[in-house]
């Protein structure tokens, strides 16, 4: 079974009851009206309490909720319980993105499957709490800041699922948009052993500007810079090289020129020194020793 038939069973179910429900007391209160109506029936009547009637209607509710508990509780079981074997991704949530990244290193920006096989999918967030929605699959889980969490799907179909982040996140909360790609099982396996270009060495080494925008891509940087001059939540990096600053820290406002060292902290602690007229929005990066010298290098030349 999938995800999406357990959820949608337990939904069809309930739908069902409260349909039936709904008839049932919307058809009794219409007979009454007719049937109880003045002019058939001047005179009020007291009705003595029946002993019948009142055990069946605390029974058959009482009977037809444990119904409900006991389907949605065998769904919940089924939803927090990752078949063996199923290929595990590890998703960040960050302001405002997913990362993805698989068992053998490999990142990427979207969630790529094979096709049949079960995806656990391992939530954490570096910032605040956002939620891993994925529709088509009906799971949804919150990646919390220092806790793990999880949920599990299976891909039965080729073609995009739509992921969103239903956690009220921040600004950019609404561009927090991914998707799962479903491949044939080869394809995945050869994606999967492809090095990423940061990767990647030798000959074929891609050129530094690329291998930096991969790691901003992976950190997600793009959601709050640009590199072409428009301002986003933060400043362009654009010509961010020797430019000249105006920083508060501390309670004071000065301007610096911005140089390797300025930018180092910007990326390590971006807290300590804000760029005046933005918002303490910046999370403090976990680049590599490697990622942060290839970034550095890339900013020097935007
Ligand atoms: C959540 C949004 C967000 C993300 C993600 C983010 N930044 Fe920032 N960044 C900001 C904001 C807002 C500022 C300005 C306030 C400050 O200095 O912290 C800023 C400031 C900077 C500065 C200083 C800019 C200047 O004009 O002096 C640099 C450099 C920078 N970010 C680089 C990066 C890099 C590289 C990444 C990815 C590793 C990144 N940022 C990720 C929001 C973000
Ligand atoms: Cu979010």
């Amino acid at each position: 079974m999938t995800t999406t038939a357990a959820v949608d069973q337990v939904f069809l179910l309930i739908i069902a009851i409260s349909v039936a429900l709904l008839l049932l007391v919307t058809g009794l209160m219409l007979w009454f009206v007719v049937r109880y109506r003045r002019s058939r029936h001047p005179q009020a009547e007291e009705v003595k309490g029946s002993t019948a009637l009142e055990v069946a209607w605390t029974l058959i509710p009482t009977l037809l909720v444990l119904v409900m508990f006991w389907y949605g509780y065998k769904g919940f079981e089924f939803l927090r319980r990752p078949p063996p074997g199923s290929l595990e991704v590890t998703v960040t949530g960050r302001m405002w993105d997913w990362g993805f990244e698989y068992a053998n290193g490999k990142k990427s920006e979207k969630l790529f499957v094979p096709l049949g096989r079960p995806v656990k999918v391992n939530l954490r967030s570096v910032d605040v709490i956002h939620s891993f929605y994925v529709p088509a699959f009906r799971v949804k889980e919150d990646a919390v800041p220092g806790q793990e969490s999880y949920l599990w799907f299976k891909p039965q179909s080729m073609g995009p699922a739509d992921i969103f982040c239903a956690e009220f996140c921040g600004e950019r909360h609404a561009y927090m948009i991914s998707q799962v790609i479903v491949m044939e099982p080869a394809e995945f396996e050869r994606w999967l052993a492809a090095p990423s270009p940061t990767e990647m060495s030798g000959t074929e080494a891609p050129s530094a500007a690329d291998a930096a925008r991969e790691v901003m891509e992976e950190w997600g940087c793009f959601a709050c810079h640009s590199t072409d001059g428009t301002e986003s939540v933060g400043p362009t990096l654009k010509g961010i090289w020797g430019r000249t600053v105006t920083v508060i820290a501390g309670g004071q406002v000065y301007e610096l020129k911005s140089d390797e060292a300025y930018l180092r902290k910007a990326l390590l602690k971006p807290s300590d020194e804000l760029v005046k007229g933005y918002d303490d929005l910046m999370p403090p990066s976990e680049l590599t020793d490697e990622q942060m010298s290839i970034l550095l290098e890339y900013l020097k030349i935007l």
